[in-house]
Formats: structure tokens, sequence, C-alpha cells
């Protein structure tokens, strides 16, 4: 089957591993640096490999702002009961609190790798990062903008964490005496099996983006952290604009189809995270609401949280009082449809205000503030003031409710059904290894782990530390294993160089390159992909609703794109990258399509809406909706599991 006829058959590296991480991101970082630790001494070799370098790849990219989940004084109960409020009801209360308890250890690293974080002072006045005082860990203050969040000088703050990660790794690589154990650039397109034991994990299979080369891993337990999935709906950005999004481009969906794809449970992937945000630019709202106090309202002035909270009490009962994200949004869109819109965030009126009582010099450096709350995370943003003439202290801006994200970390609760923590929780949603799925051998953190929410970069960061922490555990207990997989090196290979074997035996079929009846291009898969997802599955265009016909429908044309898709044509390394991401993208698509069709009713108004089912159903819907995907058959189980509360309202 492997011959490269038309291509040059990529040089096949073969890596041996113990511990292997797919992703550089937050949790990928906090992974390797808890492993690093738990394996010194035990020669257990510890390898990252990331489709981008991680200095600067994931969500975090960019940097960011505030550090939202730090708990400080609060207790691990008062977070799920936080979590558990604004998803609706619905999340695994074991991982929620075993992640509010090692949380702020990791925000109390990166201050101690060198991450400004801002301070309050004895009398009560807040400072920025440049303020000389106590460290969180001795007892400092940090500046909260809300009650969960913290503010950060955040700009370098991937690098940061990145870089105790490639120390940690760095160390390890010399006690085990492997010539490589980090690998930036190199993507990765499945995992791999064991073929002699049942429904274990055995490594995974990946190219490089930059040279002619097919990797190979093998390792005995396996960490997928690759992010959320950004781009599997049409997007609000068009033509130039088109690459602008919130969550980052570049993770597409690979944790969840990957993961999927090997049979491992997914849980409350009908669950998408619409948020929202300045409009155009995608500038976060947080520290304009919660820092800043500025109020965001319809453009006649009215505030559609006061205005539409009776009607949205009667459909969504109790969930709805709280004015969680999802019913923030809800309100919101509710005056867009009645016309009412442009929303504008009111950023003068709440500048003006604070201004009261500052002197000029404290107001310039408000001011700046405002301006470097995006420079340090969403740099496009102060680009569209800039071109707008917008000056925030003077001029409100727009916002609106983005297209659609697949997340687990967010404000937003899709992804893989893991094993909880030993000491606290039913016994029945822990089977061993914390954070390990029902695939024996591969666990997931960050936007990987379903149904626990609200963990943003911090929790990321420390649940990818548990993780890593109990993969080291699983190593150790099963010292004798000796992955192996059935496919040759050479098949891998090319099912891998696949889109460029059938661009290249095609392509001079036709004169314009894109257009050829023989294969589809990646840019070309996505625009039908996203077309697919907006039409049927809820995303702008019909104002996120679907229902059962519709989502049927949609259904329908994934199965058609899916058989398309071993039709995939890339031109060059770049091109087989984006046809992979899209491919995993249509996937992560599938998931989610299939658990929206299960659960009848609307469960997160202002994410999605089931016509069919406008209103939120307690007594048939409280519960998680999980689902299988049966690699043998090809045949998708999709179910409801209990939900079990632990923490009392
Ligand atoms: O303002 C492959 N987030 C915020 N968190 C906060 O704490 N504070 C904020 O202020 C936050 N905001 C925010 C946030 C994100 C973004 C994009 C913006 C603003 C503009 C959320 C956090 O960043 C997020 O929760 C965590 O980063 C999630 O961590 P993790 O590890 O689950 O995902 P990642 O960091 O994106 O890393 C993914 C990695 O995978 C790689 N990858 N590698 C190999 N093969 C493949 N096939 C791969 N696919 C992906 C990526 O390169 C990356 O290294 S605010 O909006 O609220
Ligand atoms: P965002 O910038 O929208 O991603 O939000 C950052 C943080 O602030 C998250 O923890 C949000 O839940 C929280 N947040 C944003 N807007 C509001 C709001 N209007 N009320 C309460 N919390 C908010």
């Amino acid at each position: 089957m492997a011959d490269f006829k038309h291509i040059q058959k990529p040089e096949i590296v073969e890596i041996e591993t113990d511990f292997l991480a797919i992703g550089g991101g937050m949790a990928a970082c906090g992974a390797v640096y808890e492993a690093c630790r738990w394996a010194k001494g035990k020669k257990i070799r510890i390898t990252m490999v990331d489709k981008a370098a991680a200095d600067r790849s994931g969500a975090v990219a960019m940097g960011l702002s505030a550090i939202n989940t730090y708990l400080g004084e609060k207790k691990p109960e008062d977070y799920v009961k936080m979590v558990r409020g604004d998803l609706m009801g619905i999340t695994r209360e074991d991982l929620v609190y075993d992640l509010g308890r090692h949380v702020d250890d990791s925000v109390h690293l990166f201050e101690d790798w060198g991450l400004p974080v801002w301070k309050t002072d004895d009398e009560g006045k807040g400072h920025d990062g440049s303020y000389k005082g106590k460290k969180l860990r001795d007892g400092g203050k940090p500046v909260r903008s809300g009650p969960w969040q913290i503010m950060i000088n955040g700009e370098s703050y991937k690098v940061i964490v990145a870089e105790a990660a490639k120390k940690a790794l760095e160390e390890n690589r010399q006690e085990t005496g492997v010539e490589q154990n980090l690998f930036e650039r190199v993507f990765i397109v499945k995992l791999l099996m064991d073929d002699k034991e049942e429904n274990r994990i055995a490594g995974a299979v990946g190219f490089s983006v930059r040279e002619n080369k097919v990797y190979i891993f093998r390792a005995n337990a396996v960490l997928t952290v690759a992010g959320g999935c950004v781009n599997v709906f049409k997007t609000r950005s068009t033509g130039e604009g088109q690459g602008r999004a919130w969550f980052p481009v570049w993770n597409a969906g690979s944790t969840y189809a990957m993961m999927t794809q090997v049979g491992a449970e997914l849980t409350m992937m009908e669950n998408r995270f619409v948020p929202a945000r300045f409009k155009d630019g995608y500038g976060p709202v947080g520290a304009w609401f919660l820092l800043f106090k500025a109020k965001a309202t319809n453009s006649l002035g009215e505030d559609y949280c006061v205005t539409h909270f009776e009607a949205a009490k009667k459909l969504y009962g109790k969930w709805a009082e709280r004015l969680g994200t999802c019913i923030r949004n809800h309100m919101m869109m509710e005056d867009m449809k009645l016309g009412k819109g442009p929303i504008l965030m009111n950023t003068h009126t709440a500048l003006q205000k604070l201004a009261e009582t500052m002197t000029p010099k404290e107001i310039k450096h408000l001011e700046a503030e405002a301006w470097e709350d995006f420079l340090d995370m969403t740099i496009a943003q102060a680009g569209v003031w800039a071109a707008n003439n917008i000056e925030p202290e003077k001029t409100p801006s727009e916002i609106m409710p983005s297209e659609p994200y697949l997340l687990g970390s967010h404000a937003g609760c899709a992804g893989l059904w893991v094993s909880g923590p030993e000491d606290f929780g039913p016994k029945e949603w822990c089977w061993g290894y914390n954070r390990m799925t029902t695939v024996k051998g591969l666990f997931t953190a960050g936007d990987g782990v379903g149904a626990s929410g609200h963990k943003f970069s911090s929790g990321s960061h420390a649940e990818g530390r548990i993780a890593g922490k109990s993969m080291v555990s699983w190593i150790l207990d099963n010292a004798g294993y000796k992955p192996s997989v059935a496919a040759s090196a050479d098949d891998l290979a090319y099912e891998v160089y696949r889109p460029l074997e059938n661009f290249a035996q095609h392509k001079n079929y036709t004169t314009a390159e894109d257009i050829n009846p023989n294969y589809i291009k990646p840019n070309m898969f996505q625009m039908r992909l996203q077309k697919i997802m907006d039409e049927y599955v809820g995303g702008i265009s019909t104002w996120y609703m679907t229902s059962k016909t519709m989502l049927e429908a949609g259904l329908k044309h994934l199965e058609k794109l899916k058989e398309d898709s071993v039709k995939l044509g890339a031109a060059d390394l770049h091109e087989l990258l984006r046809a992979w991401e899209n491919y995993h993208r249509l996937w992560a698509a599938e998931a989610h399509a299939r658990h929206i069709h299960f659960r009848e009713e609307t469960r997160y108004p202002g994410y999605y809406y089931r016509g069919d089912f406008l209103a939120l159903n307690d007594q048939d819907w409280r519960c998680f909706v999980n689902s299988k995907y049966d690699p043998k058959t090809g045949k998708w189980d999709v179910f409801k599991r209990e939900y079990k509360q632990i923490i009392p309202d």
C-alpha cells in the first residue's frame, strides 16, 4: 500500500519514550513540569511534542491580562458552586473540587518564575506588576478584578510557563540520556493503539511541518492536550480578517478527534462557548465588566440583563437567576434580534467614573491599562480601536456574540470523560488514575477534560500537573509494558502523507490547482464544514438555533464530507497541516452535532437553542450526555450518565 509514487518518501523517525505529551500549551507545560519532578532518579523518559513552538503556542500565545482562576481566601467548595452555577447545573464536582484545591499552587509558581502579578498595598490601593510587594505565596494580596480573577502583566505569560517546562525537560533528557525530548513544529495526526492489549494506548504518529519527516512515537502513557476546537463554525470575520478569532485558530479539535477515534468516552460535547467579545477584534470583556466596572447596554441605553430577566427565568428557571455567562449572552441576543443593537460596552462612562477620584497621572495610567488589556492578549482589538479612532475614555465600543468554539477550560465544558481523584467523589467516577480517560494509559487535561469548565489558564496548568503526576504512577505501575503497534512504519507514513500524494497525482488534471474532481483542498474542505455547521448545527446565521430535523440533515452532510476526507489534497507541508487540522475539526464537529441531537432541551441558551425544545428541563436532562465511537464498527453510542451533586447548594 505504501507506495510513494508521486512524492518523495519522508524520512521516518521512530522515538521510544515512557511519557508522551501531545501539545505544548498550558496543560502540557504543567504536565511535563510536574512529571519531571516525580520521575527524577527513576530514568523515566518524558517527551513533549507541539505542532508549534511552546514559547508562543496555544491559547496563551499572545499573552493574557488576567488569571481567571485564583482561589486565594476562597474554598474549593465555593469554586464548585460557581462552576456549577455558570454551567447550568451539570459539572463533575469531583474534578472541579480537585482543581480548586490545586490551582493556586500553579499561580504561585508562575510568580516564582517571573510573572508580574498586580498587588494591593496595605492601604488597599491597587498597583500593577511593577510594584514590589510580597509574593502571593508569602501573603501578598493580588488585585482582584472579580471574585475569582486576578490581574497580571501577562504579555510574556506563555514564554515564562514554557521556560519552566523546557528546563524540566532538559534535566530529564540529561538524566535519561535520550537525544531529544522536545519536538516542536511536529503535528500529531493520530493516536496508536496497542495491538496485543485491548483498549490500551501505545503511541502517536505525526509529521514535521518544516521538514520531510514523519514521527512515530511509542509510549507507555500518552497525554493528549492539544487544546479546544476553533474554526469549526463559519466565522463572523470574513475576507482578510478571516484568520481572526477569539480562541486560537491553530487549536483544531485534535484533542477531541484523536481520542474519539480510539474509542475514548466523551462527555458534554453538546456544550460550546459563544463568548461576547468586542466586535471584529474579539477582545475579551472580562476586564471591562469586572475591573473597570463598565456597563453593557443596547443602543437605547437599556440594560438587557434587566429587561429580559423575567422572561429568561420562565424558560430557564433557577439557572437563569445567577446571570451566568450563557444567560447574559441570551439576553443580549434577545435585544439584537429585536433590532436594538448595536450592543455597546460603555467604556467611556466607566473610565470617566473611575477618573473622578484620580489624579491626572493616575488617569493617564488608567487609560494606559485600558489599552494594555488588549495589547497583552488580543492585539488586534487595539488595532481596531486605532483604525476606527476609538478612544475608550470618550467612545463606547460594540460587543457581539462570536461564532461557537468547543472547549473545556473556559466558560464551557466539552471534552473527555475522565477518572477523578481517589479521595473525593463517587467511586464509579474513579477507575484508578486521576485524569485518565476510558482508554488505558491515555490521559488528558485543560480543554480536554469535559464537564469541568472555568479552569482557564491557571487551572489548565494545574490540571496538567495532576495528570502528569498520575501518569508517572501509571508508568511505574506498568514498568514492564512494551508498546507494540500493528501498522508498519511505512504504512503509517503513507497515511499521514496521503493528502500530498493525492495532490501530486492529480494536480495536472485541471489548470486551476484549487479546483479538481480528484481532491479537495483544505481551504475548500473547511468552508464546506463551516457552512454545514453554521446552517444546520446552530451557528451565527440562524442565531444559534437548531433542532432534531436540522441536525439530522446536517449529520447527513457531515457523513458525505467524511467520505470526501480521504481525498483531501495538499500542495505542500503547510497544506498538509491544514488538511489534517480540518479532518480533526470534522470529527469534533460530528461529536458536537450528535450530542446536541441527543439532548432534548435547551440547557445553554445564549450558546445554542433547540427550537423543538426551547425550555430547560431539569427533570429529564440534569444529567451528563456521554458518547463513544467504536473504532471496530464505526458506530456511535450516545447515552445519559447520572449527574451527582457532591457539594450542597
Ligand atoms: O480574557 C498540537 N484564556 C484565559 N485564561 C485566563 O486564565 N485568563 C484570561 O484572561 C483568559 N482569556 C483568554 C484565554 C484564551 C484566549 C485565546 C484569549 C483570552 C484571547 C483561556 C486559557 O488560555 C485556556 O483555558 C488555556 O490555555 C487552555 O490550556 P490547554 O493546555 O488546554 O490548551 P492550549 O494552551 O491552547 O494548548 C494547546 C496546545 O496544543 C498544541 N496542539 N500539538 C501537536 N499536535 C496537534 N495536532 C496539536 N493541536 C494543537 C498547540 O500548539 C498548543 O501548544 S479571557 O478571554 O477570559
Ligand atoms: P471574559 O473576558 O469574558 O473571558 O471573562 C473573563 C472572566 O470574567 C471570566 O472568569 C468570566 O466568567 C468573567 N466575566 C466576564 N464578564 C462577566 C460579567 N459580566 N459578570 C461576571 N463575570 C464576568
